[in-house]
């Protein structure tokens, strides 16, 4: 009965001409579905829904508000307050788009239909799927509780970023200590921004000489480009940061203050135990469970498969893959977002009039790496790690405009402009700022 009533009221509130419903099962179907209504998808549907009729455009997305992430990084800092960098998701959805406010929980690639966590079936000609990364919080041991305690902070949640600030106010002394996960992750400079930001507040407020700031990551380099992580280095040697490369995140015992890192390089496979008076987590990250769970879009490590330059399913030729939950081989940014939802739209736009898709991705992401409250290093970069920078100057030099173009240019770019789709990354201004250089 509750079925049948919420059928009747969605039949009178949408178009019928985009739906059809059942007594048993609610079904809708539209020309396009985005999953997911983050910066991949909203910026991907506001593209398509300016141009399609009204409501051939769906988003499945289930959260209230959409947050601008790379703010986190200077909430942690006390620079932004954590109600800057959320919008409710009802403001930039786009207005012509219906948004179904829910999860998808199961895909159908063959029958070109989704099914949502209430039941309910959604039909599409064409998909697109943009349902970022999860943060795997709970695969360490003991973190859940010790966010409860003091010291804990991490600037990858909006449930734990203004304990960064917090835990900085309360440092009395000893280590402080800030790790980065043995998997892919969002923004791989955001750990070390983290780091940098909080060493510089020490420092103002005359406790650095009490701190150890230490620097346990995963990895065997600060940055995977050597130009920036050349630059990185400098930076960690001037400020007398240890940095222990191949250090994981195993435990943290909240009791005792103590970090338990596996030594990933020791054959033995042993672990190290530091005391910390401050911990900021990088949490481990992966694709999200409804993915890994559908082996027919999605890679070993269970990222939805696209061609590297089109950003088309491999197999699925209807469904194209934008941002942080696919196996596109650069780095996870907002940055990279931009270079890449021109290319989906123009693909899958031609995809849709039956041709063959031909505008070409080439990797292009950014990072800019704060290194503390007023000065930043702009790494961008391409497929090839070759650095692509859009200023003819060296963005690897820590610089003040870098840095206020991070904290005041880049919200307004992407609120006004990168969700709204009319943000497609700086490529053509750096071909205009590099004529004749071939970059
Ligand atoms: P998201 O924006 O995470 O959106 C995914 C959406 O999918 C979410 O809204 C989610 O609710 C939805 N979703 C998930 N599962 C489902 C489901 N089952 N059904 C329906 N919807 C679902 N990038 C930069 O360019 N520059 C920076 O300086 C920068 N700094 C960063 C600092 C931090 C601390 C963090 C955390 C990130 C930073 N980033 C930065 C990275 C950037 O925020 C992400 O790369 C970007 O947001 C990814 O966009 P996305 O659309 O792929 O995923
Ligand atoms: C960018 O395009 C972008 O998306 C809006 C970001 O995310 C917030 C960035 O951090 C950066 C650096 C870029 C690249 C833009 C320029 C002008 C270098």
């Amino acid at each position: 009965m509750a079925t049948l009533l919420k059928c009747k009221m969605v039949v009178l509130g949408c178009n019928p001409s985009f739906f059809s419903t059942t007594s048993q099962r609610l079904s809708q179907s539209f020309k396009l579905v985005v999953v997911g209504g983050g910066a991949g998808g909203c910026s991907v549907a506001a593209k398509f829904a300016s141009v399609l009729p009204k409501n051939n455009v769906a988003i499945i997305e289930p959260s209230d508000t959409h947050y601008y992430q790379p703010m986190w990084t200077m909430i942690g800092g006390g620079m932004k307050k954590l109600e800057q960098s959320g919008r409710p998701m009802s403001q930039v959805l786009p207005k012509n788009a219906h948004w179904i406010k829910e999860r998808a929980s199961q895909f159908f690639p063959e029958e070109n239909r989704l099914v949502t966590a209430s039941g309910e079936e959604i039909k599409y000609e064409y998909l697109v799927v943009a349902m970022g990364l999860q943060l795997d919080y709970n695969k360490i041991k003991g973190l859940p509780e010790a966010f409860n305690t003091p010291g804990v902070c991490s600037n990858y949640s909006p449930k734990y970023v203004e304990k960064t600030l917090e835990s900085l106010k309360n440092f009395k002394g000893g280590n402080a200590i800030f790790t980065f996960p043995n998997t892919p992750i969002k923004c791989a400079g955001a750990p070390q921004k983290a780091m940098y930001i909080s060493e510089e507040y020490l420092r103002k407020h005359n406790k650095r000489d009490k701190a150890n700031v230490i620097f346990n990551t995963s990895l065997g380099v600060l940055f995977g480009v050597k130009k920036y992580a050349d630059a990185l280095e400098k930076v960690v040697r001037e400020r007398n940061i240890a940095v222990n490369f191949r250090h994981e995140l195993l435990e943290v015992k909240p009791d005792t203050k103590e970090a338990v890192f596996r030594l990933l390089d020791d054959p033995a496979g042993n672990t190290k135990t530091f005391k910390y008076e401050m911990l900021h987590v990088t949490p481990p990250m992966s694709a999200p469970d409804l993915l890994k769970a559908n082996k027919k879009l999605t890679n070993e490590a269970g990222y939805l498969e696209v061609d590297k330059s089109t950003l088309q399913h491999i197999r699925f030729p209807n469904i194209f893959g934008i941002g942080d939950c696919t196996n596109l081989p650069t780095s996870k940014t907002a940055a990279a977002i931009a270079g890449q939802n021109k290319i989906v739209y123009d693909n899958l736009k031609l995809q849709m009039e039956g041709k063959k898709p031909s505008q070409k991705y080439d990797g292009y992401t950014s990072c800019p790496l704060v290194t503390g409250y007023s000065k930043c290093i702009l790494a961008e970069f391409d497929y090839d790690g070759q650095p692509l920078e859009t200023l003819p100057i060296n963005q690897a030099k820590e610089r003040n405009t870098s840095f206020f173009m991070k904290k005041e240019i880049m919200p307004v770019l992407y609120w006004k402009l990168m969700l709204n789709g009319w943000w497609n990354g700086p490529g053509v201004i750096r071909k205009i700022l590099h004529l004749g250089t071939g970059r």
